[in-house]
């Protein structure tokens, strides 16, 4: 699952990596330009000590004046010390600086540089936006990543290990307020029964679906719930839920006909489990979108009528963006209280970072594909593992 945003973290940390490895391989090629000056440096201050020599013998040959000699003599000493001195006071020096620059860049710790780290990060940001995640959450994604590498003393050999870490911890703090994280049984049970959750979503998000799944993930733990057919809408939504229902042996409390109140079924359903000692309500209702007026202020009277637990988001992942968005303008109608993310086995992923950083909001499941088994309890550190891993 993630492939496609999990690729685009690799790719972040090879190219960090590569940088560090070009670097270093542009430090050794300045080191061998630096030995081969000191060599030609060299080879001239031979050559032309040796050249005064020769002329030094020419002049004793010619027999010039002592002057001159000693003249020449001194010029030629003169050399000598200049050369010595020169191996000395700079080549050693060189060779020892460039030892313990060497010492620095090879063998212990590197810095990343905001120069390192800039064109890298950038290219991360636009992958990210790539893998359906908000414009708004990859910036702070990066902007975590970048503070928590910038100037880092890293040791040379662990560029990738340190970067994957700094990558996970950024993206789990954006995950931070899951504060159901795998715990959904245990918070259930601080709760009072029946407990009554309700889906709302646009159409054809997976509400129906997800319902029908999660309420088989709780006949799995022994606990019974009942389905309200709330949405009394759409043809065919009731038939939908009574199907489901039937299948798994769950009572379904549903209207005669189409567009009776909606909250008003959901409210006889919460009756029929206080008188049934049933644990949990599931209260389906009407795909809308955000723009429909009549319909958004339906889903207020049932959250009135109701008095939820839960407000469960459906999202579909494969929307992306909009999604996001979506879980905003819901979030803003009647305070969402948690986020399931369905058709997570089809979509990139990216969305689940945008809604819980968009709306600070637990992703409390994920629907994985079409059958009864396939939801799971959203963890974040799993979800961190399985994008950057
Ligand atoms: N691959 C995949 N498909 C899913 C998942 N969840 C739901 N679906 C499919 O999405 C389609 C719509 O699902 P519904 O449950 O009817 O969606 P809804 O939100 O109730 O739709 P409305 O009632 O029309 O608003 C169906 O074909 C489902 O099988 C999932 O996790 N993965
Ligand atoms: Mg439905």
């Amino acid at each position: 699952m993630f492939g496609i945003l999990k690729n685009k973290f690799t790719t972040f940390i090879s190219s960090l990596t590569k940088k560090k490895e070009e670097k270093e391989e542009n430090k050794s090629q300045e080191t061998e330009k630096n030995k081969e000056i000191k060599e030609n440096k060299e080879i001239k201050e031979n050559k032309e000590i040796k050249e005064n020599k020769e002329i030094k013998r020419d002049i004793t040959v010619t027999n010039v004046t002592e002057k001159k000699t000693d003249a020449l003599k001194e010029i030629t000493e003169n050399q000598q010390i200049k050369k010595e001195g020169t191996n000395n006071a700079h080549g050693v020096k060189i060779d020892l600086s460039l030892m313990s620059k060497i010492k620095g860049i090879f063998t212990s710790k590197i810095k990343l540089t905001e120069g390192d780290l800039n064109p890298a990060i950038e290219e991360l940001r636009m992958n990210l936006i790539d893998s359906d995640v908000a414009y708004e959450t990859s910036g702070k994604i990066c902007e975590k990543i970048f503070n928590r590498l910038k100037d880092k003393e890293i040791n040379k050999n662990e560029i990738d290990k340190v970067v994957n870490k700094e990558i996970k911890n950024s993206l789990l703090e954006i995950l931070k307020d899951n504060w159901m994280e795998g715990r959904f049984i245990e918070w259930v049970k601080t709760m009072h029964k029946p407990v009554k959750i309700v889906f709302f979503g646009i159409n054809g998000t997976g509400k129906t679906t997800t319902i029908a799944k999660f309420g088989k993930f709780l006949l799995n733990k022994n606990k019974s719930v009942v389905f309200a057919a709330g949405d009394t809408f759409r043809a065919g939504a009731i038939e939908q839920i009574s199907v489901h229902g039937q299948r798994l042996g769950i009572k379904v409390i549903k209207p005669e006909k189409r567009g009776t109140d909606a909250a008003a079924i959901i409210y006889d359903a919460v009756e029929y489990a206080k008188a049934h000692f049933i644990d949990f309500v599931f209260a389906d209702t009407a795909g809308r979108m955000q723009t429909n007026k009549d319909l958004m202020n339906e889903m207020k009277k049932v959250v009135r009528v109701m008095k939820p637990d839960l407000k469960v988001f459906v999202a579909d992942a494969l929307t992306g963006n909009d999604a996001v968005e979506q879980a905003k303008e819901f979030n803003d109608a009647v305070g969402i209280d948690a986020v399931i993310v369905a058709k997570m086995d089809t979509a990139k992923g990216g969305c689940v970072l945008s809604i819980a950083h968009t709306i600070q909001k637990p992703i409390i499941f994920m629907g994985i594909g079409q059958s009864y088994e396939d939801i799971m309890e959203f963890e974040p550190k799993w979800f961190v593992d399985e994008m950057a891993g």
